[in-house]
């Protein structure tokens, strides 16, 4: 098990009472997971745990009980803070501009990660604690908690494995490791039932009618390029507002993308009305050039699940060809494995 500067997270947290936990511009299963997990942790240790997402919670996440408690408002007091599953500047962009970064960058700052290639990494942060050998912010926490001998009720363990399981995709991808399944294992064994958890999963994923049919509107849009091997969608405005919040559009498509014979990777634009744009990407098992194609955005992820942020105000169609260019060089550049 590895530990490296896992001791250094208990003298950072010691003698501190009011922690903020800060979840990045994208929460996520893993983000929310993670930050409800280290709530309760920190909750049994006697501290006094506060959440925070500069974004709301999207629907899609409120199978998670408590998601409720992450406020988009920042505490006045804070002796300390913990950022979950990001760490980079990019993702934390509107508490800095929120003012955020004189409250948290005053004092002692944590960074629990697991992404392999990161940008713009955060200044101020005290100690980054980023271990891409984690399936999920979930697994790193998880590993820590034990090492530190920290609390692990099952209320705890049951938001890891929420947050171990959404970023594996229900241990179904390549962040999916041996010792992933061993922490699955303990988690079992302490008590978690995983059918109860998926039930609830499936229960708020379930699609309403009108993203349903949102649902064909972003397949008859999806164009493909680089011989039928990128697939590619973008989304305005409109759409980000009026669907996004009961439902993350590209976890509604890319699925179904990488389901189509001789796809490999699958990109997701976001267009924002004041011109800034987030990518989505997701490869399939033979094409490991999400992190890379990220890159050339100045983004970052895992091999199969990546993403970007631009905030430059390039026209979409400008971006959708460098997307283009650059996915044919990495196919043609990367070795498949
Ligand atoms: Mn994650």
């Amino acid at each position: 098990m590895k530990n490296s500067g896992y001791e250094k997270i208990a003298e950072i947290l010691s003698n501190k009472n009011n922690i903020l936990i800060i979840q990045g511009d994208n929460p996520d299963g893993d983000s929310l997971g993670s930050s409800l997990a280290l709530e309760q942790i920190l909750g049994d240790l006697g501290k006094s745990p506060f959440m925070y997402c500069s974004v709301d919670i999207p629907g899609y996440l409120h199978y998670l009980p408590g998601w409720d408690r992450v406020s988009n408002v920042l505490p006045k007091e804070v002796d300390a803070s913990i950022i979950v599953d990001t760490s980079t500047m990019t993702l934390i962009e509107k508490l800095i501009h929120s003012n955020g970064q004189r409250l948290i960058a005053s004092k002692p700052c944590l960074v629990l990660d697991h992404h392999q290639t990161v940008s713009n990494t955060i200044p101020f942060a005290t100690s980054v604690i980023t271990d891409p050998h984690m399936s999920s912010t979930g697994e790193l926490i998880f590993n820590i908690a034990k090492f530190l001998n920290w609390p692990l009720s099952i209320k705890t363990l049951e938001f890891l494995m929420n947050a171990l399981l959404a970023d594996t995709q229900g241990l179904s991808n390549s962040l999916t490791t041996a010792d992933t399944y061993r922490v699955m294992a303990y988690m079992i064994e302490s008590g978690v039932n995983r059918p109860a958890l998926e039930e609830a999963r499936r229960k708020q994923t379930k699609m309403s009618q009108s993203i349903f049919k949102y649902k064909a509107s972003l397949i008859t849009r999806t164009e493909f390029y680089a011989d039928g091997q990128l697939a590619y969608v973008s989304l305005p405005q409109s759409e980000i507002n009026e669907y996004s919040p009961s439902y993350n559009p590209p976890a509604l498509i890319q699925p179904d993308m990488l389901q189509t014979e001789g796809v490999g990777i699958c990109v997701v634009l976001k267009h924002y009305a004041d011109g800034h744009v987030t990518a989505s990407i997701r490869c399939n098992t033979n094409f490991p050039i999400a992190a890379k194609l990220a890159e050339q955005f100045g983004g970052g992820g895992h091999d199969y699940a990546a993403g970007f942020k631009l905030t430059d105000s390039q026209e979409t169609e400008e971006i959708k060809r460098k997307i283009i260019s650059a996915t044919i060089y990495l196919l043609t550049t990367t070795r498949v494995k």
